[in-house]
């Protein structure tokens, strides 16, 4: 029986998704919530290795499109099932930085792969699982690349999908307002455009708003 709340954060490349989704854990946290932050590909060490695979390949091995399709949903179904699912079970809320959306968006609208075989896929590797709350950041894609530049020049690494052509970058920005349109009940949409601080206050608003406003004043553990 799931008892905790699951809250996936989406977005194109550098929009801030993993600054909003450290800032949320902890403040779920100064809430008494107990949270556990994930991100994929990633969050245990069998996807973290499929995570090195999926964005640099092995010795100049990179993954098919087909194959980097199975990947990403190999790495979720590990995910799923030995970390999340155990966590929502036993009362922790989990906050993922990416998750099914950005396979439908990359795999499907960017690398063109079948739609409705991602989304049967996508169900299968989550085992039915789908978050509570979806936060879409969305950036301009000139600042996005402005932030990706900074980054790298701090010594950040770079990998093979950031590096796809500004076609591909668009149609994913595409394909994520298309899902947010046709599901609103699971999706909020934020501006990431402003500083960190004015993105979490949109963040933890939505947030407050979703999970905390039933009773005035009360605040879930
Ligand atoms: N992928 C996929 O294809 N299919 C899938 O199913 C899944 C993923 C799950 C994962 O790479 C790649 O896998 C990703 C999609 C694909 N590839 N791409 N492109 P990742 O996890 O390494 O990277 P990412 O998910 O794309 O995120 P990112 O590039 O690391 O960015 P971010 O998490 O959205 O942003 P950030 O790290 O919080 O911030 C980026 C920089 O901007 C950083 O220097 C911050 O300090 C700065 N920043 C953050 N917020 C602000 C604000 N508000 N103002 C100014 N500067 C800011």
């Amino acid at each position: 029986m799931r008892r905790g709340v699951f809250i996936t954060l989406e977005g194109g490349e550098g929009c801030g998704k993993s600054t909003q989704a450290r800032r949320l854990a902890a403040w779920l946290g100064e809430r008494g919530v107990r949270t556990l932050p994930v991100r994929e590909p990633g969050g245990s060490p069998l996807p973290e290795a499929v995570r090195s695979m999926l964005k640099r390949g092995i010795d100049g091995d990179t993954p098919c499109d087909r194959a980097e399709l199975l990947l990403f949903l190999a790495a979720r179904a590990q995910l799923v099932e030995k970390i999340i699912v155990p966590a929502l079970e036993s009362g922790v809320w989990v906050v993922s930085d990416r998750f099914s959306d950005s396979t439908a968006a990359y795999q499907g609208a960017g690398r063109g792969l079948d739609a409705d075989f991602i989304k049967a896929a996508n169900g299968f590797a989550c085992a039915g699982l789908s978050p509570d709350l979806t936060i879409l950041l969305e950036l301009p894609r000139e600042t996005a690349l402005r932030r990706i530049c900074a980054r790298k020049a701090a010594g950040g690494a770079g990998d093979r999908i950031e590096d796809e052509n500004e076609a591909f970058h668009s149609r994913i920005a595409a394909a994520f307002r298309a899902i947010a349109a046709s599901e609103p009940g699971r999706v909020a949409t934020i501006d990431a455009s402003g500083t960190p601080e004015e993105v979490f206050a949109a963040v933890s608003t939505v947030v407050q708003k979703r999970f905390f406003a039933s009773v005035p004043g009360a605040e879930r553990s």
